[in-house]
């Protein structure tokens, strides 16, 4: 059986409010052509399939496009995706009924049953066209609501491993000898490395990261989803990160963007192999590294291609840095002005403090969006109160903060 591992597509994003419409695009004709000749018989996308609870005509249109033109170019291939935080879990389900009949198989939320999770239907088996038969434990994002009770305020971790637990527990009890277990997850584990700017820290940030014995000695391959770049969870090769397809944010440029192929025998993982995804469009940081003066940042910035080099959507995405002592009021038009009729997209501008100044600066120069909610949230706390805020009020906030991202613009 051959099986390939994606997540966090984040269709709809926007970086500085440019479409990523024609990168995604250009990402999931890759990705068909690839299972078409690869012979996949079975895709898992690990969650985050939209940016938000509410994706745009265009994001959805990008979906359900890929979901048919896959039909057509490998008939044979399942598919299996679970929902992600990003992720409405009713809206990702609501399209299941109709698509369960082309073998796709979404699991938006944690379904439940007089009460409790109803784990019949977050397992599927698969029997592929030789008659090896494999199990997926396709568990969505868990939300503090999906939790046991007793689990949920206390220990979610320990919430989370009840969860699989039970799964896992229900797979054994059917599956016979030699019947391979991959477990899906959308979860943040100890270990796993953390982008800067796009993930958002989940339930308070670290201390809710979960422990890679979630998934026992007998769980052939974990299919991850939720950190962008991609890795293996530990030493264990077979749980892993098949992270974002592209950056989804500056500081993700240099990441590995990547699909992971797999092929199981036996029930146990048989070969890995990893997919480097094309890129698109390229991400240009002026200059390389450090900063330059404005004048010297301005002069390159002239110099880059012209804008008929390339069309508009295939434009790299910029990073520009400059060595500013005080504030440049007219930096931004400035800087816009320099780029007019150059083929750039300017996402960032950069304030880096000349060395000299560093010493008797009052303050480092940070841009107000540069600051994620959480600093500004324990900012405001230490103005106030001695020591860090509780680790409740912290997970709170992050709720918050998490539950404002699902809303409509
Ligand atoms: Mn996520």
């Amino acid at each position: 059986m051959r099986i390939l591992h994606t997540s966090d597509w984040h269709l709809g994003h926007t970086l500085r409010d440019f479409s990523r419409t024609h990168e995604h695009a250009a990402f999931l004709a890759w990705l068909a052509e690839t299972i078409r000749e690869r012979a996949v018989d079975m895709l898992l996308v690990a969650g985050d399939v939209f940016d938000t609870a509410n994706p745009s005509a265009a994001a959805q249109e990008l979906w359900f496009q890929f979901l048919a033109k896959l039909r057509r170019a490998a008939p044979q291939v399942r598919v299996v995706v679970i929902g992600g935080n990003h992720d409405s879990a009713a809206r990702l389900d609501a399209p299941s009924p109709i698509l369960s009949a082309m073998d796709v198989t979404i699991v938006g939320g944690l379904p439940r049953k007089a009460g409790a999770p109803d784990v019949a239907r977050v397992v599927v088996d698969v029997t592929s066209a030789d008659g090896e038969r494999v199990w997926i434990a396709a568990v969505p994002f868990l939300r503090l609501s999906d939790l046991a009770a007793e689990h949920a305020l206390d220990d979610p971790e320990r919430g989370v491993q009840a969860v699989y637990a039970e799964i896992f527990a229900s797979i054994r009890a059917r599956r016979a000898e030699g019947e391979a277990i991959v477990a899906m997850g959308h979860l943040y584990m100890v270990e796993g490395r953390i982008s800067e700017l796009s993930e958002r820290k989940i339930l308070g940030g670290n201390q809710h990261a979960l422990p890679a014995e979630i998934f026992p000695e007998d769980v052939a391959y974990a299919a991850l989803g939720h950190l962008h770049l991609a890795q293996a969870v530990g030493a264990r090769e077979h749980v892993r990160y098949s992270g974002s397809p592209l950056p989804l944010s500056i500081a993700e440029a240099h990441y590995e963007h990547q699909v992971v192929l797999f092929e199981l025998d036996q029930g146990r993982l048989a070969k890995l192999e990893v997919l480097a995804v094309p890129r698109e469009v390229d991400v240009v940081r002026v200059p390389a590294r450090g900063a330059l003066p404005l004048a010297e940042a301005l002069e390159k910035l002239r110099a880059l291609p012209p804008s008929s080099t390339l069309p508009p959507a295939r434009w790299p995405f910029l990073e520009v840095a400059i060595e500013l002592a005080r504030p440049e009021p007219t930096l931004q038009t400035q800087v816009t002005d320099a780029l007019e009729g150059r083929a750039a997209r300017l996402v960032k501008i950069t304030r880096v403090l000349p060395a000299s100044e560093v010493a008797r600066a009052p303050a480092e120069l940070r841009a107000l969006t540069d600051f994620t909610p959480d600093e500004v949230f324990r900012a405001r706390w230490s103005k106030q109160f001695p020591g860090d805020p509780p680790d409740e009020l912290l997970a709170a906030f992050h709720e918050i903060v998490d539950a404002t991202s699902q809303e409509a613009p």
